[in-house]
């Protein structure tokens, strides 16, 4: 591993310790709660979603690793400051995924994802259009998820680990030697309350999920929904499953709530990594040429019998 990407993972690793001593303190530090701001997304800020912003920015911007970083949190890419050594990696993040379980004591992530700047920027600023790359080209891609335990999982094009951390020590151990996601699962999650917008696909593959052993399916399912895709990504890797966050009616160009660029992109690589599929529907989420920087997607990934079975009766939809 080219060490700038090794040293890169550490100082993520690094910050993703501080994010998860500062998301346990909560109340205890006054750090619930909104911020009178709306970020580029339009949504009102959590005071965790800045600090976790900035822990991440300040812990990446002088190690040398780094050409620029992007993030859910910012309207464009900040570059490296000229007082610090350029590397040639591009770092995209979100740094606190579920920010709306926070003041809910619920799970939350950080999820990240490492892309090369181009050569031809060794000469030049980075722009904003050198991040639109394509998510098969993601060197490394991981989240932390916050919950009972902090756990760091991370795929470099080798296969997905996991580690743990260590409170105590301080240190990450390994525990998730190479995560797998079973190809078959009788486990879906989606946000039921917007049944009444999928399309015909959407809404036949989950109904064939709630009729269970007397539909077409012959087994019951269960369903999950823990309103952070790290929390339920998490789920599908350890024990599989299916999570579903579709483009529905109420998005222009099928857009869908989730982002490409630091969701469904490093999202995308783990599941794929871990041998499931993830696509928008139709399309391949690490094949969807980006056009924006916190441009929106479908995502529907887990377990590949499923997303093929839900891609299939979307074909079937289009061709009808
Ligand atoms: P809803 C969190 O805000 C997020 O981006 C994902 O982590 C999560 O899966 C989804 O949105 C939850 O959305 O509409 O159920 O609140």
């Amino acid at each position: 591993m080219p060490a700038q990407l090794r040293l890169l993972i550490e100082v993520v690793a690094r910050a993703c310790k501080l994010i998860s001593h500062t998301v346990g303190k909560g109340a205890l530090d006054n750090l619930l709660g909104q911020l009178d701001i709306e970020n580029v997304q339009g949504e009102i800020q959590k005071k965790l979603d800045v600090i976790s912003n900035d822990i991440l920015l300040e812990a990446n911007e002088w190690g040398g690793h780094l050409a620029a970083l992007a993030s859910e949190e910012m309207e464009t890419i900040h570059l490296i400051p000229h007082r610090y050594p350029k590397g040639e990696y591009q770092l995209v993040y979100d740094p606190i995924d579920g920010s709306s379980n926070i003041d809910v004591n619920g799970i939350v992530g950080t999820i990240f994802s490492v892309l090369r700047a181009p050569e031809e920027a060794s000469g030049r600023e980075v722009t904003e259009q050198d991040f639109l790359q394509l998510g098969r080209n993601q060197v490394a891609a991981g989240y932390a998820i916050y919950g009972p335990q902090t756990v760091l999982v991370l795929t470099v094009g080798t296969g997905v680990f996991g580690v743990t951390l260590d409170r105590e020590m301080g240190s990450w151990m390994l525990t998730h030697e190479r995560m797998s996601i079973p190809v078959s699962t009788r486990e879906f999650a989606i946000n039921m309350s917007n049944a009444r917008h999928w399309a015909p696909p959407v809404q036949r593959y989950i109904n064939e999920c709630l009729v269970g052993q007397t539909g077409p399916r012959g087994v019951d399912f269960n369903m999950r929904w823990m309103a952070s895709m790290v929390g339920d990504v998490h789920s599908n890797l350890t024990r599989g499953g299916v999570f579903l966050y579709p483009w529905d009616a109420r998005h222009t160009d099928r857009a869908g709530k989730l982002r490409l660029m630091y969701e469904a992109n490093p999202i995308g690589m783990l599941v794929e990594q871990a041998g499931g599929a993830a696509t928008d529907g139709l399309r391949r989420i690490l094949d969807i040429t980006p056009t924006g920087l916190h441009q929106r997607v479908g995502v529907i990934l887990g377990s590949r019998e499923e997303v093929e079975r839900i891609t299939c009766y979307h074909r079937e939809d289009t061709a009808s």
